[in-house]
């Protein structure tokens, strides 16, 4: 028999959602920070076996809106939990759930596995769920996969939604957009990160290399000056970090162009935040 579905990954921001996709498909399919509201739509990472293939939905962090970003955001929650077999919904094992996330799990459809998250750090709530794993430790990984293949739908022979030479429906240039932001999320502090957004505006391959060339979007003058840091320093290492990805992703030489672009309130334009395909 073979077994075939797609999950849903719910959660908090922060909650380890994007490290737990990365860690059941073995690639790195979606970036993941310290910095909460990282991920911001729905990427698809999809684990293949001999007899299943599970197509894992990471969402962005569930949140109250602030802007039309935030708005976007949940709305592609709503769009995973409404489209999907299962839902495994993420509590963050180093803090407690408040009422009203309680609230919302109970609210979630069935069917739905309960997990706490981030089990190798020192316990600090003991939230009723229905597995602990960690990402980071690879811990229970196997036993939650069986519990997911328990709810999928089965076939008499091998059913394949995607290509399983694939592992993400996203483009290379979305991967090394987003490698660019989450360098920048790990390297810029308080308002800046969550501002930042990256658009991939030349990608031209010859015989010799790839030459990329990126805007990071950011809201005010003054975070422009951060991200290039002084004589250039931050975004040189930005650069330097994602060209060395990019070369072992395309197997070839890549010369990448870092520009940085003021785009005021660019959270709140609902045509800019379509145009960056969120
Ligand atoms: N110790 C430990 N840290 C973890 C584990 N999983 C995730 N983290 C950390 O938790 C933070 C958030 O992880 P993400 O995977 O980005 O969380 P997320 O739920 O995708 O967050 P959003 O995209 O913002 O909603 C990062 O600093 C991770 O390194 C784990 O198993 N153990
Ligand atoms: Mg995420």
């Amino acid at each position: 028999m073979f077994k075939a579905g797609f999950v849903a990954l719910i959660g908090r921001p922060n909650a380890g959602k994007s490290s737990l996709v990365n860690a059941l498909v073995g690639e790195k399919v979606a970036i993941t920070s310290s910095k909460p509201q990282t991920t911001r739509e729905n990427i698809l990472g999809i684990v293949n076996g001999e007899d299943f293939q599970v197509v894992l939905v990471d969402t962005p962090g569930v949140h109250h809106s602030k802007n039309a970003l935030d708005r976007t955001m949940m709305k592609n929650v709503r769009s995973a939990i409404a489209g999907v077999d299962l839902i495994i919904y993420l509590v963050d094992g180093s803090k407690s759930p408040d009422g009203e996330e309680i609230e919302y799990i109970e609210h979630l459809p069935e069917p739905k596995i309960v997990v706490k998250t981030k089990c190798d750090l020192p316990k600090r709530q003991n939230f009723d769920c229905d597995i602990e794993v960690s990402a980071l430790a690879k811990t229970n990984l196997d036993k939650l996969l069986k519990m997911i293949l328990e709810h999928l739908p089965e076939y008499e022979s091998p059913h394949y939604i995607y290509d399983p030479d694939f592992y993400t429906d996203k483009s290379i240039k979305f991967l090394i957009a987003e490698e660019i932001r989450e360098k920048a999320l790990e390297m810029l502090h308080q308002e800046v990160p969550h501002g930042i957004a990256v658009e991939i505006i030349r990608f031209f391959e010859d015989e010799k290399a790839v030459c990329i060339d990126a805007d990071i979007i950011c809201e005010a003058e003054r975070h422009k000056g951060m991200i290039i840091g002084k004589g250039g320093s931050v975004l040189k290492e930005i650069g330097s970090t994602v060209r060395k990805y990019a070369q072992q992703l395309l197997g070839k030489k890549v010369v990448l162009k870092l520009f940085v672009k003021v785009e005021k309130n660019w959270r709140d334009r609902p045509d800019k935040i379509k145009s960056l395909g969120y």
